[in-house]
């Protein structure tokens, strides 16, 4: 269980409240599948387009970019808000590495848009949002 204090909440909050978040997510997933190559293992549909502005990435980022929303506003309560989301990435096969590995590159898309205003703190909230996001997507594989 990730521990967010009432600080880190708060700027979690306020970065994803100013955020492009629809471009933000869709620039990380780019960056998770050309880093990764392996993560395009389940997207077959996607043709081999996996730049952020192709159709297959937009649609998915338009999900996972709706499921951050849902995490950014129930912070303490991922695990239940998750509940089923997880079931279903483990259905379709997903291994759990792969929650984290988009949560690194979804901090340096942070990292790049942000510039001067991403400190150590911003760094530490956002490593810490994304860690919680992974576990409770991870809460229901067995
Ligand atoms: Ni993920 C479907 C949210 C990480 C592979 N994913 C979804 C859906 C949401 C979602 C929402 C749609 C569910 C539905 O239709 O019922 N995924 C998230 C979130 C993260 C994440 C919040 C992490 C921050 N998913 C990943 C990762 C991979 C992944 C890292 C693989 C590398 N997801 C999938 C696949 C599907 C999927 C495959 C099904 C295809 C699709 O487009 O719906």
């Amino acid at each position: 269980m990730v521990n967010i204090t009432k600080k880190e909440a708060q700027i979690i909050t306020d970065i994803w409240n100013h955020l492009d978040k629809q471009g933000t997510t869709a620039h990380a997933l780019e960056r998770v599948f050309a880093v990764y190559p392996w993560t395009t293992r389940l997207f077959g549909s996607f043709n081999n387009h996996f730049k952020a502005g192709d159709s297959g990435v937009q649609g998915h980022a338009t999900k996972v970019a709706g499921a951050l929303e849902k995490a950014v506003h129930n912070l303490h309560d991922l695990d239940k808000v998750f509940h089923q989301l997880s079931e279903k990435h483990q259905t379709i096969g997903v291994d759990t590495q792969n929650f984290k590995l988009l949560g690194q590159t979804f901090i340096v898309e942070l990292a790049i848009q942000l510039k001067g205003k991403f400190t150590p703190e911003v760094h530490e909230a956002a490593f810490k949002f994304f860690l919680a996001v992974a576990g409770a997507l991870s809460s229901q594989y067995h």
